[in-house]
């Protein structure tokens, strides 16, 4: 059969993602995406040679719609499952069969299945050579059931040989699944279950060796984020696993639970083998909040104290909030406000409360006649889906927004980055990956280019970063990116 793998658009032209990078992509000339989804090399190493295979990532390029095949294979979050079933629409139109799968289809198969052949819940490593064969065969079944969990370390290493090359800047691994934890608004236990299951250290080390000769073959250097929903759910494997990975000098990021903090040899391990960065939901700085998302193991810890210890490792803590939930009044956004500019987090992601499908969130809201519509597009935790306890819609809305443009200010920005810059902050990961001279000079050229625009808070920004471009504690991808959440809070 010919089978297109299928990565639907995360935004369409009336609906911007944070994730299109569009200023980053302007400012450098560059078509690159941030990363494909893991799930299309998985399912193409599930795939038998015989079968001629094309990946088609949206994100990157248009659909070639043309190149007759005979199966759609389509991979579908909740935030762009509504393009992915007018991609699968299509498709049928033009008598391809289409297969939906993915964690949205896996907790609403009901909802996508009006839309395609077949719909998928589950994890393919089971069952998607049975797929394939009933697809050749001519006898799809509507749906599909994996019915038990995919044995990651009988899994075939992810096939990357079908992406577009060279058109990613990060590289996507995963290591374990599953998540020991519950919370309210998360779907991750529901659907990779409680218990941690990994992959073994040779897997994902022969992994990587691959992903490092194909980056030779682009003169790119490695950087890699690890899709564990919490990479030290099992501390004995995380420790392996970290110092497995030294000899091969990556950059790399993860996600972990605030209790990494109390834990110095795994600090220590995570920065000897490159770690820049770790992903912690803070989530609220409510202690309400905390206790009715069951995220009780947050209320444990002094966040300040978190944040310093992990980043006295030169470690940046990414940190992601939600605002929204039932105890948030109008007032829970200056306390988010203070609270970053007190922690001085420099890239906080914020979220608006999103009850994603299959979370005991959405029951809940459900049940209490709060969810607003069903419009997925929507749910990309930065538009209100639902009706807020202690506020109205707009309120909520109004309230992120300003907490967006307040965190990611220019003046805001400056003076976090000034904290940076006095540390030395960035003095062990440009070590490790050095920005060289002439490229330096091309960033200030390429930023000196913009002082002449309408927007004058941005030229001030620049007159005062410029002088600093040259130094060697300067990130420069830091500041592109910091530029960028810039510029899309001011979109908003
Ligand atoms: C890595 C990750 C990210 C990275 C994305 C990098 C990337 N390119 O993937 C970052 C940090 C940028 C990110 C951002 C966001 N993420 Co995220 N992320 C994840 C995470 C931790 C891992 C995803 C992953 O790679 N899994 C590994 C692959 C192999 O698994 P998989 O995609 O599920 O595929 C398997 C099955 O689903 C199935 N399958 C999948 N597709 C198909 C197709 C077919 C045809 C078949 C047969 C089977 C099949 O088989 C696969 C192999 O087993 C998941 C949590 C999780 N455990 O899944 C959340 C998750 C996907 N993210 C989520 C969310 C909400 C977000 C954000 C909105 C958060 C935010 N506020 O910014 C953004 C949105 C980004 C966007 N627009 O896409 C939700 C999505 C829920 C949903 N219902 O869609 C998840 C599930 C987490 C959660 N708490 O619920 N995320």
């Amino acid at each position: 059969m010919k089978i297109a793998f299928i990565i639907p658009r995360n935004s369409s032209d009336s609906q911007r993602s944070f994730y299109d990078y569009q200023f980053g992509k302007r400012f450098l000339l560059s078509s690159k995406h941030i990363s494909y989804l893991l799930a299309i090399p998985v399912l193409t190493s599930l795939t038998p040679p015989e079968h001629e295979i094309k990946v088609f990532d949206e994100n990157i390029e248009d659909i070639d719609y043309t190149w007759n095949a005979d199966l759609a294979a389509i991979t579908v979050r909740t935030m762009f499952a509504k393009r992915a079933y007018l991609i699968s629409e299509n498709y049928r139109t033009r008598g391809t069969k289409t297969v939906i799968g993915g964690i949205h289809p896996s907790m609403c198969p009901e909802d996508a299945l009006p839309h395609c052949d077949s719909v998928v819940v589950g994890e393919a490593e089971e069952i998607w050579h049975t797929v394939l064969e009933d697809a050749e065969n001519g006898r799809l079944k509507r749906l599909y059931k994996a019915d038990k969990v995919a044995d990651l370390k009988a899994a075939p290493v992810p096939d990357r040989s079908s992406l577009p090359k060279n058109r990613y800047i990060l590289d996507i691994v995963q290591t374990t699944k599953g998540c020991p934890f519950h919370c309210e608004f998360c779907a991750v236990h529901a659907f990779d279950g409680q218990t941690i299951r990994n992959r073994t250290i040779e897997q994902v080390i022969r992994e990587i060796e691959g992903i490092n000769r194909s980056a030779a073959k682009y003169k790119k250097k490695n950087a890699i984020f690890f899709a564990d929903d919490n990479i030290i759910a099992d501390k004995p494997f995380a420790k392996e696993l970290f110092s497995a990975l030294r000899p091969y000098n990556i950059n790399w990021m993860c996600q972990a639970s605030i209790n990494i903090s109390r834990d110095s040899e795994i600090l220590e391990l995570m920065k000897e083998s490159g770690c820049g960065a770790v992903f912690i939901g803070f989530e609220s700085v409510s202690g309400e909040n905390l206790a009715m998302m069951r995220k009780g193991i947050n209320q444990r810890y002094d966040y300040l104290d978190a944040i310093r210890k992990i980043q006295s490792y030169g470690i940046l803590v990414h940190s992601s909030f939600i605002v929204g939930y039932d105890f948030d009044t109008p007032a829970a956004f200056d306390e988010l406000i203070d609270f970053i500019r007190e922690s001085n987090l420099l890239m906080p992601l914020i979220n608006i409360l999103t009850p994603l499908p299959g979370t005991k969130l959405f029951k809940r809201l459900e049940a209490e006649g709060r969810i607003l519509h069903r419009d997925w597009s929507k749910y990309d935790t930065q538009h209100v889906v639902f009706s807020p306890a202690r506020m109205s819609p707009e309120e909520l809305l109004e309230g992120y927004k300003r907490v967006m443009r307040s965190v990611y200010s220019f003046d805001s920005i400056l003076r976090k980055l000034d904290h940076y810059w006095m540390k030395d902050f960035w003095k062990h990961s440009n070590e490790c990956d050095p920005v060289k001279s002439p490229y330096r000079f091309l960033f200030a050229a390429r930023l000196a280019t913009l002082l002449i625009s309408p927007n004058m808070k941005r030229s001030r920004f620049i007159m005062r970063i410029l002088p600093h471009v040259f130094d060697r504690q300067v990130r420069i991808s830091t500041i592109l990116a910091l530029m960028n959440y810039n510029n899309f809070a001011y979109a908003l």
